[in-house]
């Protein structure tokens, strides 16, 4: 049996009934099993088997009573997953389909991601099954503020800094924020993604979307293709899809999907800044179906993802495992030419081997959607020096951070034709996590 073979049973073995920790784990092995065998330093350092163990997890019962009086309970998480080279840091999701498996795998993914960032940022996730939709203001404010009378003995500006995910958007970092500065009596960037008023950064809600437009332009300029006139289909409605959606009008591309948990709509004559503005409205004030849009503006809208419709540029921007195999395959028919994920680990395994069989541009998220993780990373520094930056010298960073981890994913992912960005960022990450631990000993 292959080392890699050995360390994928071990993996399975260790972490039965987490399939979607076990898909992200098993991508990155494949990827840096091949390198570390090529570099000596590692030998007899058992590095793997180390880095796929998180260092910590907490999970808690948070009770809180709806607007009716009714007692209810959720469970609470948080997986403090690696603090090699800095402070745990990652996003709170707050979906009903929140469990363990999935917050692994967000927690594992983050790891790297923040490395390649650049930034003085550990790995870390947490969350809950709580379903925000449906609920009342006042209902999502108790619970934030149950889920944080525990979460505040875990965490601190200088031990684990959370931010938003799924459900989780400055409403509720709000509502956390708040109640985080009630039990401890300190005012300190213990969140991101906080309100411009109170020390959040400018550009932190544009963050991800922005940076997944620079990291997509980085991927199309290395091979001389204009983004201007692309026809995009990008998934979801949410923050991440939004801005990218925002900075693709600014850039003259043609987005012609968004989508939901309910369904896709279909606008061929494209998304403009109008329209743009009514889906702000529509999923981020009155937190509405995306059906409502297709009503709206007179185009269709149907059921399931929109990897059908033809596109040259395909986005996913809503969930895990959104884009199968025979989406790829669908995609690529219709002659796409790029793939980039805003959200994490929304293609599955067949079909990131389907986009690289075929050669289609891929930039796996952990790339290519850390740019909101890496503005976090500039409002904690802004929160230390306790100032504010401009949106422009922040937007700057933002820009440079994109383009530095493309640069990292060429250096370690080029082959003879073909850039692979799985490749790249998986070992443009591990090489910093692993040799940071390796210097701090066995811990
Ligand atoms: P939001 O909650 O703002 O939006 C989520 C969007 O995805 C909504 O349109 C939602 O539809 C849709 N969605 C969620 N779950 C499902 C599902 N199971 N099936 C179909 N559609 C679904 O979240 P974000 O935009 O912040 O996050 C989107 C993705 O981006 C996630 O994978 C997240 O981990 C990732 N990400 C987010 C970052 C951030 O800074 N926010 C940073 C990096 C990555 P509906 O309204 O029906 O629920
Ligand atoms: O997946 C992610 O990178 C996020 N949800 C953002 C994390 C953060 O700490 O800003």
């Amino acid at each position: 049996m292959s080392y890699l073979e050995e360390l994928i049973n071990y993996l399975k073995n260790k972490n039965p009934n987490e399939p979607e920790f076990v898909q992200a784990a098993e991508e990155f092995l494949e990827a840096v099993v091949p390198f570390i065998s090529n570099h000596k330093k590692y030998d007899g350092t058992n590095i793997l088997h180390r880095i796929i163990e998180p260092e910590r997890i907490v999970m808690f019962r948070v009770p809180w009573l709806d607007d009716k009086g009714n007692q209810c309970v959720n469970r609470g998480y948080r997986v403090e997953y690696n603090s090699a080279i800095g402070p745990y840091k990652g996003g709170l999701r707050f979906h009903p389909s929140v469990n363990l498996s999935i917050l692994k795998f967000l927690g594992f993914e983050q790891i790297f991601k923040n490395a390649l960032t650049g930034l003085p940022m550990g790995g870390g996730k947490g969350g809950s099954d709580f379903d925000p939709k449906g609920k009342s203001d006042n209902e999502v404010m108790k619970f934030c503020q149950s889920f944080m009378l525990e979460l505040s003995r875990h965490i601190g500006p200088n031990t684990d800094v959370p931010a938003g995910d799924i459900g989780v958007g400055g409403r509720e970092i709000g509502y956390m924020f708040g109640q985080y500065k009630r039990i401890k009596n300190e005012f300190t960037g213990v969140l991101t993604g906080k309100g411009a008023n109170w020390g959040g950064s400018l550009i932190r809600p544009e963050a991800t979307g922005y940076g997944l437009i620079y990291f997509l332009v980085e991927m199309l300029s290395a091979q001389d293709i204009d983004i201007r006139n692309k026809s995009v289909a990008i998934s979801g409605s949410g923050n991440v899809a939004q801005y990218a959606c925002k900075k693709l009008i600014e850039l003259g591309a043609k987005v012609i999907t968004l989508s939901d948990s309910s369904g896709h709509i279909y606008d061929p004559n494209g998304i403009d800044s109008k329209k743009l503005e009514y889906v702000f409205e529509l999923k981020g004030v009155r937190r509405g179906r995306i059906s409502e849009y297709a009503d709206k503006f007179d185009c269709s809208f149907s059921k399931g993802t929109p990897w059908g419709v033809p596109c040259d540029i395909a986005l996913p921007c809503a969930t895990q495992n959104e884009l199968t195999h025979s989406d790829a395959q669908k995609l690529i028919q219709n002659n796409c030419l790029a793939v980039a994920e805003g959200a994490n680990m929304p293609s599955t395994a067949g079909a990131i081997n389907e986009f690289q069989k075929n050669k289609i541009l891929f930039a796996p998220g952990k790339a290519s959607n850390a740019g909101g993780v890496a503005v976090s990373g500039l409002e904690m520094s802004q929160n230390s020096l306790r100032m504010n930056w401009p949106s422009e010298e922040v937007d700057n960073k933002l820009k440079e951070i994109m383009k530095n981890i493309h640069s990292i994913c060429v250096k370690y992912g080029s082959q003879k034709d073909y850039i692979d960005y799985v490749k790249g960022a998986n070992i443009g990450g591990f090489i910093k996590i692993a040799d940071s631990m390796l210097d701090q000993g066995l811990v």
